[in-house]
């Protein structure tokens, strides 16, 4: 049942080009001391980015652990189009499963994380967004951290990103994105689509023919109305993918301050002290994933970035944690901290097939070795070709008609945040369902964005390697099942509009239900993630019990330790996440920081922490 959605072929094309390795460290051999000032866990998006920005201070000595492999020359994570293919179950991943899911009626499905450079930045679909300036205002609320709320983080966004204008493929883009909100001079190259698919001008047209989805020029969330139908703004540039390493890597070669080592893995943190009643966690313990234990410490801080799932787990084992999820595992509580590990919130994604004409799609092109072997040559010699974009060109954000609210409190942050998603893709795409040998397809992906679901990450045992168990716990709220099945409403009105006469001819599974217990059976029967896992280390107010880190991400109990990654958003977001957690390292260094050598201008007094 599980598959890739892309043959067979693509997954083993992850062909080393054989440069070698940027200084980089492989081994803990080559390290030269084992005292630095701060020791970030986890080369992913906003470890690098924060290591990146720490290090403009010359004077501070930084270490990354990253338990993955290098990202450097591998096919399958330069390539845009194969994403599909850098997980799950490979050398790049970790490998995760979902335990049985009730709402889902008890399936199981994989749930991938990144185990690389950039960590899964290096393997998601480089979809890029950072929400509505609710999802921001309601943190900042919640948190009593003004800091947080969109007026301040908007900032961020200038040194953050580089829009790339035009795109690889110098098409016009008029019209496709608001030049005046983007940022030209920031780190994180992003584009829009470089490739035309045959359905873009189908989805541009239904937007004429239908009042309910109107046309958004512009759908990142920067001017805070990311709501409608518009063009996928996405990490990439010169037909490959962008990822916090590709952005950051170079540096370190620049930095002899700041080292990053691989295949090295955390496997706890040590107590270091008690002072005013905190827990100091100032030394790290990680392995080369052999034999070998190595011991590191942190004069000012450990950051954990090593993701919503990764920092769960080093926390647990470090004694910090719910004893309930602890004592059963004989581990001793140092800092019991109730809500690690919980409020886990996610995405669904469920995938609505269409059938469409025959060779209408890009189907029978992805069943063809030799159409496919064509395809990736030519993205080897010249990046082009539909291999150097992304799988998708357009989406749609909605909220449901304001009748659906009556009588509930709405779970959207705000009436700017859309309560859900679809993602417009050329052929069959569910990561659950393998593609049928035969026919032409289109899918209608929708993702439940506002969930109320909450669900549990727990380590099972002691052993550092043995993976945590990973409850999503999707769709066991009525709101989350009503939304899902409302979305699939939604990509059926949006699939009767006149562009798509001559085009679709059916649809297939239970999506041709007219009944909501249909739909139902066919969410619970299809939905999976769409692999956004957020909040198991959320972030409250000084003085609130209920949350795992302070709004300066700081962890509740201790000194010298603080979390800069997705686990820390109280609320998921009603976005794709990269966005905000790039954003959250941003404004993490501002937190720590004492030299700001891009944007002098940009710092806020405020926010900067003088050690
Ligand atoms: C298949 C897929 C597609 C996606 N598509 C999109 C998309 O199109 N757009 C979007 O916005 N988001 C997408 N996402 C989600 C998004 O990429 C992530 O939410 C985001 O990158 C998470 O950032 P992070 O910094 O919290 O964690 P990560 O980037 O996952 O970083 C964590 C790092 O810590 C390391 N680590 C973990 N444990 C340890 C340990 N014990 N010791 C040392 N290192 C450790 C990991 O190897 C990793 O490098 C996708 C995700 C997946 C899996
Ligand atoms: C994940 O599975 C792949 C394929 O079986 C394997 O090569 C890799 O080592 C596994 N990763 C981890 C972290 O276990
Ligand atoms: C791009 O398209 C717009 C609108 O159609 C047009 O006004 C503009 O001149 C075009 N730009 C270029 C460089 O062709
Ligand atoms: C949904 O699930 C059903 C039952 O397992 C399956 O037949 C169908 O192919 C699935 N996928 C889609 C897109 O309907
Ligand atoms: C704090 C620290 O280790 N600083 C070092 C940064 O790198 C320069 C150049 O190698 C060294 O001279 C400093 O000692």
């Amino acid at each position: 049942m599980k598959t890739a959605p892309l043959p067979a072929l693509i997954a083993v094309s992850a062909l080393f080009i054989g440069r070698s390795l940027s200084i980089i460290l492989t081994d803990p051999s080559q390290l030269q001391t084992t005292t630095y000032d701060y020791v970030i866990v986890g080369a992913g998006t906003s470890g690098l980015t924060l290591a990146a920005r720490l290090s403009q201070d010359t004077t501070l000595n930084i270490l990354v652990l990253e338990a993955g492999v290098s990202d450097e020359n591998v096919e399958s994570v330069m390539a845009p189009f194969l994403a599909p293919s850098v997980t799950p179950k490979t050398k790049y991943d970790w490998n995760y499963t979902v335990v049985p899911q009730a709402g889902m009626n008890h399936r199981i499905y994989d749930y991938p994380r990144g185990r690389l450079l950039g960590g899964t930045s290096s393997a998601n679909y480089m979809v890029h967004q950072y929400g509505s300036n609710d999802n921001w205002d309601r943190m900042a609320k919640v948190t009593g951290d003004a800091g947080w709320a969109w007026n301040n983080m908007r900032r961020y966004v200038s040194q953050h990103e580089t829009f790339v204008e035009p795109p690889h493929d110098k098409h016009n883009t008029t019209d496709e994105f608001t030049p005046d909100l983007h940022s030209y001079r920031g780190d994180v190259k992003i584009s829009l689509y470089v490739h035309r698919q045959n359905i873009d001008s189908r989805v541009i047209e239904t937007t004429k023919q239908l009042k309910e989805f109107p046309y958004n020029k512009d759908v990142s969330g920067i001017a805070t109305d990311l709501l409608g139908v518009g063009y996928a703004q996405s990490t990439m540039t010169e037909g490959a993918r962008v990822s916090s390493s590709t952005t950051y890597s170079r540096i370190v070669n620049t930095r002899p301050n700041l080292t990053v080592l691989i295949n090295a893995m955390v496997t706890k943190l040590i107590n270091t002290g008690i002072s005013d009643g905190l827990m100091g966690f100032q030394r790290v313990e990680f392995t080369d994933g052999l034999t070998k234990t190595y011991m590191v410490e942190a004069t000012k801080e450990v950051i954990l970035s090593a993701g919503s799932i990764g920092t769960v787990q080093i926390l647990q084992l470090s004694g910090i944690g719910d004893p309930a999820d602890l004592d059963p595992l004989g581990i001793p509580v140092i800092v019991r901290s109730p809500k690690v590990g919980k409020n886990l919130q996610d995405h669904p994604l469920l995938p609505n097939v269409f059938s469409v004409t025959d060779g209408g799609s890009m189907d029978h092109i992805l069943r063809s070795e030799s159409e496919m072997t064509d395809a990736i040559n030519e993205w080897r010699t010249k990046r082009t070709g539909f291999i150097s974009n992304n799988i998708v060109n357009n989406l749609a954000f909605a909220r449901v008609k304001p009748g659906f609210l009556e009588g509930q409190i709405d779970p959207a942050a705000g009436k700017l945040s859309p309560h859900y998603e679809l993602i417009f893709v050329n052929y069959w795409l569910d990561p659950v369902h393998e593609r049928p040998a035969t026919g032409s397809y289109f899918t209608i992906l929708t993702a439940l964005l506002t969930p109320t679901s909450r669900g549990t990450v727990k380590i099972q045992s002691t052993n550092p390697f043995d993976a945590p168990l990973i409850d999503p716990n999707m769709l066991t709220t009525k709101w989350d099942l009503k939304v899902l099945r409302e979305s699939v409403k939604a990509a059926k009105r949006f699939a009767s509009a006149p562009a798509w006469n001559g085009y679709i001819t059916g649809t297939m599974g239970k999506l041709s239900s007219e009944t909501d217990e249909g739909l139902d059976d066919h969410a619970r029967q299809n939905a999976s993630t769409i692999f956004h896992p957020t909040s198991t280390a959320s972030m409250s107010s000084y003085s609130s019990p209920d949350g795992v880190v302070n709004p300066d991400l700081t962890v509740k109990g201790t000194y010298g330790l603080r979390i800069v990654d997705l686990s820390v958003l109280p609320y998921i977001p009603s976005c794709h996440p990269q966005g905000p957690a790039y954003l959250i390292a941003e404004r993490a260094a501002d937190l720590l920081y004492t030299v700001h050598a891009n944007d002098p201008d940009d710092l806020n007094p405020q926010y900067v922490l003088h050690y």
